[in-house]
């Protein structure tokens, strides 16, 4: 038979068990948000991640910058997951090769970044042979008679940054004029005397020459022009 105290501890026992498992349900409560923050956090930093690796990233960095951030504001302890949630935050849904550009003639050098958002003195176009000369750029149209230091230090009419130095017009080089019809009286410019490293000889030349006479009397007249202008 049970007795009247073994009775009441076999009422109460349960009873306190529940009691503590309530307790013990109640911190369990409290905690489960702070778990929860941190995940929120750590998805943060995932989405921080996100900007390296290009498009498959994009979507997290926007996701989980919200969530990190989130978290971080309402926990004092979780504060590291906040810290990956401004990572996030601060990405943006698209990033782009960026190309410095010094002197502003809107095309970069090979010196880059990753940018969201136009930024002064960045552009997102590289190729510019000369960062320090806003002449010189790919694309340049016009024509110069003068050349310009190029960064091996020697002169250069190569403006359009294609490798060549294109000279402007049909302008001719004529170093003779052939007898017995004195090529036709044909016209064109004197090559400059000495070669300025590589470059063309007719740039910057200010000899203009024509052939002209028939006969033993063909010969070259030769008269000041204006510059050939290259590019
Ligand atoms: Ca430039
Ligand atoms: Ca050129």
């Amino acid at each position: 038979m049970m007795s009247s105290r073994t009775l009441a501890l076999a009422l109460v026992l349960p009873l306190t068990a529940c009691m503590l498992a309530e307790s013990y349900d109640f911190d369990g409560y409290q905690l489960a948000p702070g778990a929860g923050q941190g995940g929120a956090g750590a998805a943060g930093e995932a989405g921080a991640g996100g900007e390296v690796s290009g498009s498959s990233g994009q979507a997290g960095a926007g996701a989980g910058g919200e969530a990190g951030a989130g978290a971080g504001g309402e926990s004092g302890s979780s504060g590291q997951a906040g810290a990956g949630g401004e990572a996030g935050a601060a990405g943006c849904g698209s990033l782009f090769d960026a190309f410095e550009d010094k002197d502003g003639d809107g095309i970069g050098s090979e010196v880059s970044k990753k940018l969201c958002a136009p930024e002064a003195g960045w552009v997102f176009q590289k190729g510019d042979c000369h960062d320090g000369n806003k002449d010189v750029y790919p694309g340049q149209l016009s024509f110069f008679a003068q050349p310009y230091t190029d960064l091996n230090g020697g002169p250069s009419f190569d403006y359009n940054c294609d490798g060549n130095e294109q000279v402007t017009g049909a302008v001719e080089a004529i170093k003779v004029c052939n007898k017995p019809f004195c090529d036709q009286g044909k016209e064109g410019y004197e090559e400059n005397a000495a070669p300025l490293g590589k470059v063309n000889r007719l740039c910057g030349s200010t000899v203009k020459v024509k052939c002209e006479g028939s006969g033993a009397a063909c010969g070259a007249t030769k008269s000041e022009g204006p510059a050939v202008g290259c590019r």
